[in-house]
C-alpha cells in the first residue's frame, strides 16, 4: 500500500527520494529550490552546499558510485542548472545514477520573462537517461520514483526533473509510490556460452573489467570465472581493486604485452573506447560483455556479446563445464612482465630527484595510505601517474573522472565520498590546473567539518597539454601557470590548513601531518615541469 502524504512539492519530493534510501542532497542556494530545503530542514534529511553547482553533481556522483545508489544534486532555476550539465554529462559517461533536481521559471507566465527563465530539457535531454518538468504537485512523487527507476536501471545514468516555482510551493495530498525492483535483464544465454568457451579454450585469455562489475555489484563473480577459467585480470575506473594486487590472477603492469600476446580479449563492463585502445587488440577475438544491449560497441567486431545483468553473466561463465584449455604458461609469462613492470615502478616511486618527480609522491602516498582509503584524481599527467603507481587494493575505492575526463571533480568527489565515509582516509590527488575548478570549495569543506587531503602536483603548467603542444608545434600557448604558487595558502585562507613540499625527504611527514589533522589540508608539492607522462596519443 501506498503511503499518502500531505505537504508541499519539496515534501512530496523528498518523501519518495527518502524510500529510494536517499539520505542527502548537494545543492547551492537558490529561492527556486527553497520548498525542498525546508523538507529536508524539518525532516532531518542532509543538506550540504558547494560554491559551484557543478560541484554539487559530482558530489552526487560520488555518492552514487561510492555507495551504489542514487545520488541526489538540487540546483536552482537557470543558472544553477547550467552550471550542474558537465557533472551530469560526466555521470551519463559513467553510468552513474544521479538525479538531479532543478528550480523552474513558474508555468503560469512562462514566457514573460521571470528571473532565470528557461527550458532545462532540451539542454540536459542528450546527457540523461530521462529529463522531465513536473507540471503538477500531486504528480512529484510518481515523476521522481520514475526518474529514480530510470538511473537505476542498467545502464544506468543520470536523470533531471525540473519542477516550475508554483508546482514546488503549492500543497497536496499524494500517494508516495512503493519503491519497484529494477528489472534485471537476463543475458542470451546463447552469447554466455560463447564467451565462456572462447575464453576457456583460448591459448592466451585476458579480461579486462571495468566500473560497472563495481556497479552492478558482480566483483564476487568476477572473481569467481577469472578463477574458475584461469583467466589474467586486468581493470580500469572503478573496476580498479576488484581482484586485490596480491591475486594470482591480478595484473595491472603487463597490459601491453597481455594484449599485443592474447588471442581472446575479454572486456566487461566498460566500453571499447580510448583507454581501451578502441577495442583494437590485434589478432585478438574480441568479447564484450556489457550490463544492457545499448552498451555493446558498434565500431568493432565481436566474436561474443552478451549483454545484461553482469553477475548472472560472470557466474554462468564461472560455471561453465565445457573443455578449458590450460594457461599456466601464459600466465607465467604475464607474470614476469609484471613483477618486471612493478620493480621499474619501485624504482622511480623511491627516486630522489630535484625537483621532485610526480612517481615519488605516489611511492609515499602508499606507505600512508590504508586498504580502504578513497583516492581521486582530478588533473592531466599528474592523474595518469596516479593511475600507473597507486594499486586500489580494494573495488570501490578509485574514484577518476572517467572517460569524459573532465577536469574540476576534485573537491565534489571529495565531499561526496567524506559524506559516505566519515572515517576513511579521502585523499584528493590533483594537477595545478585542476584545482583552479574547484578549490574554492575547499571552503565548503571547512564550512561543514569535511575533512579530507588534497596533494597537488605543482608543477607550474597545463601539463597534458604544453608538452603535446610543444611536441607538435615546437612552442606552446595558453598552457603555462604561475610556478610555485602557494595552493596551500588559498585553503588556509578559506580557513584549513596545508603546506608547501620541495624536496623528497619531507613529502611524507607532510603527508603524516595532512592526515592527522582532521581538516581540509593540502600539500602543495612542487613538481618538475620537464617530467611528461610518456604516452602514445598525447590528445586530451
Ligand atoms: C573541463 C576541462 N577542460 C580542459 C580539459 C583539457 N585538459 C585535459 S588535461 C589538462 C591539463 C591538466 O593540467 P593539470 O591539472 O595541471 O595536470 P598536469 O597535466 O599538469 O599534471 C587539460 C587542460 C579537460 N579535460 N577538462
Ligand atoms: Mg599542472
Amino acid at each position: 500500500m501506498a503511503d499518502m502524504i500531505e505537504g508541499h512539492g519539496g515534501d512530496l519530493a523528498l518523501a519518495t527520494l527518502r524510500a529510494h534510501g536517499v539520505t542527502e542532497m548537494f545543492t547551492l542556494s537558490g529561492g527556486h529550490v527553497f520548498p525542498i530545503y525546508d523538507a529536508a530542514h524539518k525532516s532531518g534529511f542532509g543538506i550540504y552546499d558547494v560554491r559551484h553547482e557543478q560541484s554539487a553533481v559530482f558530489a552526487a556522483e560520488a555518492v552514487a558510485k561510492l555507495q551504489r545508489r542514487p545520488g541526489l544534486a538540487v540546483l536552482t532555476a537557470g543558472p544553477g542548472v547550467t552550471n550542474g550539465i558537465s557533472g551530469l554529462t560526466s555521470a551519463f559517461f559513467n553510468g552513474s545514477p544521479v538525479l538531479v533536481l532543478g528550480g523552474r521559471a513558474p508555468a503560469f507566465r512562462w514566457g514573460s520573462g521571470s528571473l532565470q527563465e528557461i527550458d532545462h530539457i532540451p539542454l540536459v535531454a542528450p546527457v540523461t537517461k530521462y529529463a522531465a518538468t513536473v507540471s503538477d504537485t500531486a504528480a512529484i512523487p510518481a515523476e521522481v520514483a520514475r526518474a529514480l527507476t530510470a538511473a537505476r536501471t542498467a545502464h544506468r545514468g543520470p536523470a533531471f526533473l525540473d519542477l516550475p516555482l508554483e508546482v514546488l510551493f503549492s500543497s497536496e495530498n499524494a500517494a508516495v509510490p512503493s519503491v519497484p525492483e529494477v528489472p534485471v535483464i537476463e543475458a542470451d544465454p546463447d552469447q554466455v556460452a560463447r564467451a565462456a568457451a572462447l575464453l576457456a579454450g583460448a591459448e592466451r585469455p585476458v579480461i579486462i573489467a571495468g566500473s560497472d562489475v563495481w556497479t552492478g555489484d558482480a566483483v564476487g563473480a568476477l572473481r569467481a570465472a577469472a578463477e574458475a577459467l584461469r583467466v589474467p585480470v586486468f581493470t580500469n575506473g572503478m573496476g580498479r581493486g576488484a581482484l586485490p594486487p596480491t591475486h594470482p590472477l591480478s595484473f595491472a603492469k603487463a597490459r601491453r604485452p597481455a594484449l599485443n600476446g592474447a588471442d581472446v580479449v575479454a572486456v566487461v563492463g566498460t566500453p571499447l573506447d580510448f583507454r581501451l585502445d578502441f577495442g583494437e587488440f590485434g589478432a585478438a577475438r574480441v568479447v564484450h560483455i556489457v550490463d544492457a544491449p545499448s552498451q555493446r560497441a558498434t565500431h568493432v567486431e565481436t566474436t561474443a556479446s552478451p549483454a545484461g545483468d553482469l553477475r548472472l553473466i560472470l557466474s554462468a561463465i564461472a560455471d561453465y563445464a565445457g573443455r578449458r584449455a590450460d594457461h599456466a604458461e601464459w600466465i607465467e609469462g604475464l607474470r614476469a612482465a609484471e613483477d618486471a613492470g612493478k620493480a621499474r615502478n619501485a624504482e622511480a616511486m623511491a627516486a630522489e630527484s630535484d625537483p621532485i618527480r610526480p612517481a615519488r609522491i605516489y611511492g609515499e602516498l602508499r606507505k600512508v595510505l590504508a586498504e580502504d582509503a578513497v583516492t581521486i584524481g582530478d588533473g592531466g599527467d599528474f592523474v595518469s601517474y596516479a593511475g600507473r603507481y597507486l594499486e586500489p587494493a580494494r573495488p570501490g575505492t578509485w574514484l577518476d573522472p572517467g572517460p569524459y575526463g573532465c577536469l574540476g571533480t576534485g573537491l565534489g568527489y571529495a565531499m561526496g565520498a567524506r559524506v559516505t565515509y566519515p572515517d576513511r582516509q579521502i585523499c584528493v590527488l590533483m594537477g595545478d590546473g585542476a584545482a583552479g575548478f574547484s578549490l574554492m570549495d575547499a571552503e565548503s569543506l571547512v564550512r561543514q567539518h569535511l575533512p579530507v587531503v588534497i596533494v597537488v602536483g605543482n608543477n607550474g603548467i597545463w601539463g597534458l597539454e604544453k608538452h603535446p603542444m610543444q611536441a607538435m608545434y615546437g612552442y606552446d600557448v595558453a598552457a603555462d601557470l604561475q610556478p610555485g604558487l602557494r595552493y596551500d595558502d588559498v585553503v588556509k585562507a578559506l580557513g584549513g590548513a596545508g603546506e608547501t613540499v620541495e624536496k623528497s625527504a619531507d613529502i611524507g611527514p607532510a603527508l603524516d601531518r595532512a592526515f592527522a589533522s582532521g581538516v581540509p589540508y593540502l600539500v602543495n608539492v612542487l613538481t618538475d615541469p620537464a617530467d611528461a607522462y610518456p604516452r602514445s596519443s598525447n590528445l586530451a
